[in-house]
């Protein structure tokens, strides 16, 4: 897993002064922002055809909770980046990096992992409310993702929701498995996360319809979730984690195993200048 050839660091540099002070605002006060047209056409049918083609011959990473089914069906694949060009590409070249890093008021965004979320219509299964931050062997708050729509989405059709300014509630919820087959496992860092799901109204919750090529930037430690998708077509989208100047890698028990110490030159507590596994592409 590392930067495959033909994608040099270069820059989408333009591409942070599409961020305005007001969407830095807002991501400084809710923990998410909405950009839209935030990637141009050509993207969007690129990853769309990925998508054709990751649901017709998965990758390593993948999650299906209904293999071959056209509706009903709850499939992710992550780790792409270094094997799959248009992922490789986009990961270096779609201008996620600078607009990243300038909501997280970084100067920098490193690269962590990509992950495409495909619901085929009928979808039952939501996604769970969660953090990101939790399943992730890092520490820092400026670490964030960009979550691009492929298709269009109403939040019926299982757009993101978010509980707006969880960010800021110094709160680190444990992982669950999102099939619910594992709850709160004692073991794992963290408490266990309350079920907003059940009590929405105490809740400020906020969800964004989005159109093709629409980006939802959230902070890690934001509470989010959608929910399945009651609709008659397919909602892909493609998320990007970024990893900015006060990450420091953080490996603990619950987080995601895929990249350990074994594989990485990243040292507990410090800052993962690791081009390989986690590649900086802003600036
Ligand atoms: O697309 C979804 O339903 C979930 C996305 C998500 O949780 C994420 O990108 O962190």
């Amino acid at each position: 897993m590392s930067r495959p050839p033909g994608h040099p660091i270069q820059a989408s540099a333009g591409a942070g002064e599409r961020i305005t002070g007001e969407h830095k605002a807002a991501f400084a006060a809710d923990g998410v922002v909405k950009v839209t047209h935030a990637v141009t056409d050509d993207w969007i049918e690129r990853v769309l055809g990925v998508a054709d083609q990751q649901l017709r011959d998965p990758g390593k990473w993948v999650s299906d909770t209904n293999p071959g089914a056209t509706e009903n069906r709850l499939f992710t694949s992550r780790y792409r980046w270094s094997e799959d060009p248009v992922i490789g590409d986009f990961v270096f070249h779609s201008g996620m990096a600078q607009m990243a890093a300038a909501l997280m008021e970084s100067r920098t965004a490193r690269f962590y992992f990509d992950h495409l979320l495909i619901k085929e219509p009928r979808t039952t299964n939501p996604t769970p409310w969660h953090q990101d931050i939790p399943y992730w062997p890092f520490m820092g708050k400026q670490i964030c993702s960009a979550w691009v729509a492929m298709t269009p989405v109403t939040v019926e059709e299982s757009s993101l929701e978010f509980v707006r300014g969880s960010h800021s509630w110094d709160a680190y919820y444990a992982p669950e498995s999102f099939d619910g087959k594992k709850g709160f496992m004692a073991d794992f860092e963290g408490e266990k996360m309350p079920d907003v799901e059940a009590n929405r109204a105490d809740y400020d919750i906020v969800g964004f319809d989005v159109e093709p090529g629409d980006a939802l930037f959230f902070s890690s430690w934001i509470i989010h979730g959608s929910p399945g998708n009651a609709g008659d077509h397919r909602r892909v989208a493609l998320s990007t984690r970024w990893l900015g100047d006060d990450a420091v890698w953080y490996p603990h028990p619950g987080c995601d195993p895929i990249i350990t110490d074994d594989d990485t030159v990243a040292d507990a507590g410090e800052y993962p200048a690791d081009d390989d596994r986690f590649p900086l592409v802003a600036p």
